[in-house]
């Protein structure tokens, strides 16, 4: 098992000083810009050991993709600048959570809304399998979307497209507050490839009151062993990532 956390690149050195693995960077705010920001960002991590094996926050909230105001050509030109960016970063999985940019505005059709989702998550996966990446759907609480709240939702959809480079990622706040119990990651496993951590109030883990033994016993019986990143609100970062590296590797070491 692998442990990271989502940071800006600059935090990078930190991390790999407390210990993880790898680091999950936000694809709109570090691989959308010119060819010199990405080769300052691509410099900056030739001299760190730690790796960008995850990235997430995938698609900006402007570009909407649902609604009516979907542009289909330029999401594609988007997605042929960041993947092969996130590609040469060393990535090997894109979070897909993007409540912004998926969510479809009051009074649009909803069974149009999921079909141009799936229209947009077939042509990712396309390029995705080009760039040898996977492409990890994530349900979100309804607070922050209207589309694709829960793992069994998520799941019967990568189930119905059936496309190898669609995986799910898991983030436990979000499945803690849309009440989602700890049972579902047996009925999901065969296409969990990724997962978020928080505690209670999206603290880091180890602060509050979920019980991570439970959920941690749940991916042990699926014989989980990817990436675990931690997502959390930041007090202090390297006291709460430190804290944070420190709860997760004992509970690691249960599995
Ligand atoms: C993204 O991974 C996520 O979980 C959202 O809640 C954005 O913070
Ligand atoms: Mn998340």
């Amino acid at each position: 098992m692998k442990l990271g956390i989502c940071c800006n690149p600059d935090q990078a050195r930190l991390v790999q000083e407390i210990g993880y693995d790898y680091v999950e960077l936000n694809v709109a705010m570090t691989l959308s810009g010119d060819s010199d920001d990405f080769e300052r960002l691509y410099k900056q991590f030739q001299d760190l050991e730690i790796t960008v094996d995850a990235f997430n926050c995938f698609i900006p909230g402007n570009l909407k993709l649902t609604g009516p105001q979907r542009d289909f050509a330029a999401i594609e030109t988007y997605i042929n600048l960041v993947l092969p960016r996130a590609k040469a970063l060393g990535a090997e999985l894109i979070v897909f959570g993007s409540g912004p940019a998926r969510s479809y505005p009051e009074g649009f059709p909803p069974d149009q809304a999921w079909e141009q989702i799936k229209e947009f998550l077939v042509m990712v996966a396309r390029q995705a399998t080009l760039n040898d990446l996977h492409i990890c759907v994530e349900p979100l609480r309804r607070k922050e979307g209207n589309i694709i709240n829960t793992l069994r939702e998520a799941h019967a959809l990568l189930k119905e497209l059936n496309q190898p480079s669609l995986g799910l990622t898991l983030d436990i706040w979000h499945m803690m507050e849309e009440e989602e119990p700890f049972e579902v990651i047996s009925e999901i496993g065969d296409l969990l490839y990724h997962v978020h951590v928080a505690d209670s109030g999206r603290r880091y883990p180890g602060s509050g009151s979920y019980d991570f033994a439970s959920f941690f016993a749940e991916l042990k019986s699926i014989g989980y062993d990817r990436r675990i990143s931690c997502e959390f609100s930041v007090t202090d970062f390297q006291e709460d990532a430190a804290k944070a590296y420190a709860f997760l590797k004992q509970m690691i070491k249960r599995i």
